[in-house]
Formats: structure tokens, sequence, C-alpha cells
């Protein structure tokens, strides 16, 4: 959904592979569909005052490039930075030069699977992490960045 001007909004990215949500791997991803989470996800901002906008990619430099437009339309972002998680210094570098309110999730919880994955690269440029909850990480990730917005002052847009 786009933003509607005025209203403060946040963009939900999601990174490569989790196009698959819900048609591979249900055991560790859960069944729901990305377009489902992205539904639920849709309520919890609205519930919470803010528009959202949502966007998936394969593609490094295209998250990077949302990241990057988030700066002009958005108040926050809430990633689910996918494998780049583990690899990406130019998405953590992206995140820390937007300079704008950012959550991790992950449906997964990285802390106790495989010893690649406890390592995050954007955990320190974001304001928290949730993790472990499946596709409800993705509201509660939400609600808390909806939180931190509001506590800090509000919104420019
Ligand atoms: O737990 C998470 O959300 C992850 O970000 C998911 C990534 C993984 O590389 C991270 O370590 C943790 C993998 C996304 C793969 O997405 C799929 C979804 C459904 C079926 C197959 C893959």
């Amino acid at each position: 959904m786009a933003p509607e001007k005025n209203n403060p909004s946040i963009l939900l990215l999601n990174g490569p592979n989790l196009n698959l949500l819900g048609r591979r791997e249900p055991a560790v991803y859960g069944s729901a569909t990305l377009a489902e989470a992205e539904e639920r996800a849709e309520k919890a901002a609205l519930q919470a005052g803010l528009q959202l906008e949502c966007c998936q990619s394969n593609h490094e430099g295209t998250l990077i490039d949302c990241i990057h437009e988030a700066m002009d339309n958005h108040c926050g972002i809430v990633i689910n930075p996918g494998a780049y998680t583990h690899t990406s210094i130019a998405l953590r570098d992206a995140l820390q030069s937007v300079d704008l309110p950012a959550v991790e999730v992950h449906l997964s919880n990285i802390h106790a699977r495989e010893e690649f994955r406890r390592q995050s690269l954007l955990a320190a440029v974001c304001v928290g992490q949730v993790c472990g909850f499946g596709v409800a990480g993705y509201e509660l990730a939400i609600r808390a960045l909806a939180e931190h917005i509001k506590k800090r002052g509000s919104p420019g847009n």
C-alpha cells in the first residue's frame, strides 16, 4: 500500500527468498505466505496509526535502493534481511546512512540455529531485533517501532 501524504508511514522490507514463504520449509519458517504476513503486518501498522508499504527483493542493490528511498517517504523501517543479515556490510551502511529507526525481524530464532546465523551485521544499527516468533514477529516489530517513534517525538512524514 502506498503511503498517504501527511500520514506517518513505515516500510516493511523483506530480503532474499522470503517470497517463498509458505511454499517451502514450513517447519522452519511457518505456513503463512508473504502476502498473508504483509496483510497481518498492515493491520498491526494501521492499529498503531501508521501506513505500511511492503517491499521484497532477492537483490541486495534493490534492497539498498528501497532503504534510500525510505528516507523521503517513511519514518521507520522493519526489515527481515534474510541471509544478507549475516553477510551484508552494504545493507548495514545503508541503514546507518538513512538514520531512520529500524527493527530487524527474523521468523526463526537465528540464535538457536547454525553458528553462521547467530551473527547479525545489521543488529548494531537497529533499535532492536525480534526473532523466533514466525510471522507474528512482523506485528511485534511494528508495534515496537511505533512505540519508539512516538517516544522519540512526532515523525515528520
Ligand atoms: O528466520 C529468518 O527470518 C531468516 O531471516 C530467514 C533467512 C535466513 O537466511 C536467515 O538466517 C533467517 C532465509 C529466508 C529463506 O526464506 C524461505 C522461506 C520459505 C521457504 C524457503 C526459504
